[in-house]
């Protein structure tokens, strides 16, 4: 899974990035069109009860994938690096400023995080609209020519795109079939994914972060980007005396994680074993023949049934053994629909 971190020049775009990924990008170098990828770990606790258990050589969380794009609002730049770190995104991350600091100049020369969710709605949409009456053009004349239906459809579907674009709403906004959904995914529009939004607020203002609960009709994640940035930095000893230092009582950024989490709709399935106990994120809706593909794709070829138990069941019982004793281990066929916290073993024949 995929995330791409956008948002106005000097946000805290990479500073967040950063103490997500525990990366040390480095921050402050507004312009520069330089795209930094890493990947932050999901906290579960489950996990960490399961490795406690089998203690395996090698333990696996889920991760997520974060791209952290150059500021949005540069019409050279928004038009060509950013679209192209992040068409592949899953779902797209804001960040808007709300901290004042006047040797961090803002593009707009205002901190005004409402007006710059706005703003960057409006830029996603506007580049949208630049790929749509490219592709039309291309097509008007094709579908004159050729009758081809499928181009047709597309032109169709284009059509619409187009319309509910110049009416100021995202595509993520618009009906789809399943095939249209499809199709627009090729395309890769910017407005049609899932958008999560965090506000940057200063460590002066901890203690007015409800101010900012609600912006635009959003619930954004409020938190303060630079402390967390030095709060990743820090060994587990520090860490507790840093929150104590702020009076905060945890990190944001599990926030954050889960926040992407659910605006993707992910449950997570476990593998255990001796060699390794390894989290595996899949869409709510996941057959277990798929999640056995997510795994190898040789275990879905040769896919006969899977051996699967909850995480409670299997705390309750203590080993794989007690619980196929007790009955709470079943065998799931390939169009079970995989839950979260599933403990997962795959008997296949290849
Ligand atoms: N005072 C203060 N400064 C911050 C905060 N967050 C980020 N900064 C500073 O703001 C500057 C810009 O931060 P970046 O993370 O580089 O911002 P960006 O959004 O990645 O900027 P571009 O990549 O240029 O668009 C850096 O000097 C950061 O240290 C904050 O919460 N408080
Ligand atoms: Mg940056």
């Amino acid at each position: 899974m995929k995330i791409g971190i956008i948002g106005p020049a000097a946000a805290g775009k990479t500073t967040l990035f950063n103490a997500l990924t525990g990366d040390a990008a480095s921050t402050g170098g507004y312009g520069a069109a330089r795209v930094n990828v890493g990947a932050a770990a999901v906290a579960d606790a489950r996990v960490d009860a399961l490795s406690g258990v089998f203690r395996p050589k090698k333990t696996t969380h889920a991760a997520v994938d974060f791209v952290d794009a150059p500021g949005v609002g540069d019409a050279a730049r928004s038009a060509e690096v950013i679209p192209q770190a992040l068409e592949g995104a899953d779902a797209l991350l804001v960040v808007v400023r709300a901290f004042e600091d006047a040797g961090v100049p803002h593009p707009k020369e205002s901190i005004d995080p409402a007006r710059d969710l706005n703003d960057v709605r409006f830029d996603l949409m506007l580049r949208d609209l630049a790929v749509v009456e490219r592709r039309v053009e291309r097509l008007e004349r094709l579908v004159k020519l050729k009758k081809d239906p499928a181009e047709a459809a597309e032109f169709a579907l284009l059509g619409r795109i187009r319309e509910t674009l110049e009416e100021g709403r995202p595509v993520r906004s618009m009906q789809m079939s399943e095939d249209e959904a499809r199709s627009v995914k090729g395309f890769g529009f910017l407005s049609a994914k899932p958008l999560l939004v965090v506000v940057n607020i200063g460590e002066d203002q901890l203690r007015e972060a409800d101010a900012f609960s609600k912006l635009n009709g959003e619930t954004p994640v409020v938190l303060a980007a630079k402390l967390e940035e030095e709060f990743a930095q820090l060994s587990e000893d520090e860490r507790a005396e840093f929150l104590a230092d702020y009076d905060l009582e945890s990190s944001a950024l599990d926030k954050v994680v889960q926040a992407a989490f659910s605006l993707l709709d992910l449950r997570c399935f476990f593998t255990v074993s001796e060699e390794e106990v390894r989290a595996w994120p899949v869409r709510a809706g996941t057959i277990a023949l798929h999640a056995a593909g997510t795994i190898h794709s040789d275990l879905e070829r040769g896919f006969i049934r899977a051996e699967v138990l909850s995480f409670p069941d299997f705390m309750a019982a203590g080993s794989l053994a007690a619980a196929r004793d007790k009955g709470t281990l079943r065998l799931e066929g390939k169009e079970y629909v995989v839950k979260d916290g599933d403990i997962f073993h795959v008997r296949f024949n290849v």
